[in-house]
């Protein structure tokens, strides 16, 4: 039985994945906050940001699935450590202990910016909505050249909403059950053939926004489909912001009031040489 590392382990799509993968593989989850163990886990609590952490986890595993870091928007300094600083050293300290293949779930964020009367594929030009999408442009870009430069192997799945059911009619078009998300990860676990590849996480939805022939040529039969739960959802359903409804990232396009950075901390002067 392979064992896989799952960081970001105590979040919703971890949750669902570990519950869903446990029969599978031997699960090491991981995170900064501690877990209640299920069946076949063992737990390693690490903070990625810290490269020593991200080392000790990676030790020994047949597979990381890189779950670990905000998963929505989020202050430039928390997506910088948690998203940019430790996707780096996880995919560094895997790359160092000799595992080559990474699933990294990246998001409908990525390419939120698209509208929603176009239907995109894997091979688009990113279009991040969020300073959290441009966090999974830069886990993709990162996969990108670890699998050409190192000959490591990543499957990226731009995940659209992991729940039990659709919630919205935004989600209608991006739902993905928990067990479809979990086969695209066992893909991405055993396709022979994966060097570098983008796949939208999401189930086989009547009204997608993607074109997801990729995910369909590695073997993806996703077993749900949102539309089942589109009259219900559609009679509660308000009108919603109007820049947000005409973007995939919903909410995510409408501009904010950006916090101001936090100040870097200063520099100690140096005493000069006498
Ligand atoms: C995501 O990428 C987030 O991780 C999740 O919390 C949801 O916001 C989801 O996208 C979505 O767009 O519904």
């Amino acid at each position: 039985m392979k064992t896989i590392l799952i960081t970001g382990a105590t979040g919703d799509v971890g949750t669902h994945l570990r519950r869903e993968l446990a029969g599978q593989y031997r699960i090491r989850a991981s995170d900064l906050r501690p877990l209640k163990k299920i069946k076949n886990e063992t737990f390693m609590r690490a903070d990625i940001s810290r490269f020593s952490d991200a080392m000790r986890i990676t030790k020994g595993v047949d597979a990381v699935i890189h779950l670990g870091g905000y998963s929505v928007e989020g202050p430039w300094e928390g997506i910088l450590n948690a998203n940019l600083i430790g996707c780096y050293n996880v995919f560094e300290a895997a790359r160092r202990n000799g595992v080559k293949r990474i699933i990294f779930p990246t998001s409908n964020h990525a390419t939120g910016f698209y509208r929603r009367n176009q239907t995109i594929d894997h091979r688009v030009y990113p279009k991040p909505d969020s300073r959290y999408g441009v966090s999974k442009v830069f886990g993709e870009a990162l996969g990108s050249l670890y699998a050409d430069k190192y000959g490591m192997q990543f499957l990226m799945i731009r995940i659209g909403n992991v729940n039990p059911v659709p919630i919205d009619k935004r989600r209608l078009s991006i739902w993905v059950s928990p067990r479809d998300i979990a086969q695209l990860v066992t893909i991405g676990i055993e396709h022979p053939e994966i060097r570098f590849e983008i796949v939208y996480g999401i189930s086989g939805n009547t009204r997608a926004w993607y074109d997801n022939s990729n995910a369909m040529r590695l073997g993806y039969k996703p077993k749900d489909n949102a539309e089942a739960y589109a009259p219900e959802l559609l009679a509660k359903e308000k009108p919603g912001n109007p820049t947000a409804e005409l973007y995939q990232g919903g909410v995510f396009c409408v501009a904010e009031d950006i916090p101001n950075p936090a100040p870097l901390p200063k520099r100690k002067q140096r005493k000069k040489r006498k």
